[in-house]
């Protein structure tokens, strides 16, 4: 793997984009509420990306001062933003595909988050983080092995070249929750080193990757090795309307200056509508970074 690039470029942009933006009211929707999934999938008859503009996604970052962006290829919720042959359970645009043309072409570094855990399929185990928690329904993670398999490898395959993959995420180990022999990580790690040797990977597989991402709180100390700071807007992911809990530009500049000032990176994170654009509020918080940036950096 080829890692200067990130140490150089210090901070991107975190997309979280999926079924539950049209919810709007977090990501783990499913989990908090206790959706079965066949109610869940119900969102995808509302899933209508219009706005969905990945070029104007590319220049907010890059005028923020961002060089990279990490999109939400699947959530835990399951839901594929991309053209895959795994499932119907699927966005009818690629906007994997959409995403990483538009990164491309304005000179970003190009990532995907890819979430192990899967509500959606149906032998993925009921694990404590599973919506249907009280339910002992019988499943089997050896079948769903092979499909988060062959999902990564058509990430790492259909669309040129992956600078970063954010992995997301096993348990802590002794918590009796997953772990990495779930997803047979070993295997997986050697399959993104084939297939995209130049690319970086964190460390949520539960085996050492090429760097770690703590997030929604900032590091006071280094980390050894490559790190970086994952800071939401309003302590949630995907699109939350009515949490207008929201950090100020000040406090987002002063993320980005403690985690370079310890030798990290920022990701920060923006979660787009259900219609898929940028919310005004987060437009404009990514607007007044850039301009401290343009100053200052
Ligand atoms: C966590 C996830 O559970 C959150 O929803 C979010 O994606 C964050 C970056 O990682 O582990």
């Amino acid at each position: 793997m080829t890692a200067e690039w990130f140490a150089h470029d210090r901070f991107g942009l975190f997309v979280h984009f999926g079924l539950y933006s049209v919810a709007a009211r977090h990501e783990w929707v499913q989990n908090y509420e206790e959706i079965p999934a066949a109610e869940y999938a119900r969102y995808a008859e509302f899933f209508d990306p219009d706005l969905f503009d990945a070029r104007a996604i590319a220049r907010a970052a890059k005028e923020a001062g961002q060089r990279y962006a990490v999109l939400t290829a699947k959530h835990h919720e399951g839901f594929c933003l991309w053209d895959t042959a795994t499932t119907d359970f699927k966005s009818s645009r690629d906007l994997v595909a959409e995403y990483v043309a538009a990164m491309r072409e304005e000179g970003l570094k190009v990532g995907l988050y890819y979430s192990l855990l899967d509500w959606h399929h149906p032998d993925y185990p009921i694990d404590k983080h599973h919506p249907m928690r009280k339910n002992s329904e019988k499943r089997d993670i050896g079948a769903y092995r092979p499909y988060l398999h062959a999902q990564v490898k058509e990430l790492l395959t259909a669309y040129g070249q992956i600078d970063y993959l954010f992995f997301d995420f096993t348990d802590e180990p002794g918590s009796g929750g997953t772990t990495p022999g779930d997803w047979d990580a070993e295997t997986l790690m050697a399959m993104c080193r084939e297939l995209q040797p130049g690319m970086i990977v964190n460390d949520r597989l539960g085996i050492p990757g090429d760097l770690v991402t703590p997030e929604q709180y900032q590091p006071v100390r280094p980390f050894p090795g490559l790190w970086e700071a994952c800071q939401t807007v309003n302590g949630s992911w995907g699109y939350h309307r009515d949490n207008l809990n929201v950090k100020t530009a000040d406090l987002l500049v002063r993320m980005l200056a403690g985690s370079v000032a310890l030798g990290g990176n920022l990701l920060l994170n923006v979660g787009p509508t259900g219609r898929g654009e940028i919310a005004p509020t987060d437009a404009a918080l990514l607007a007044e970074v850039g301009e401290w940036m343009r100053r200052h950096s």
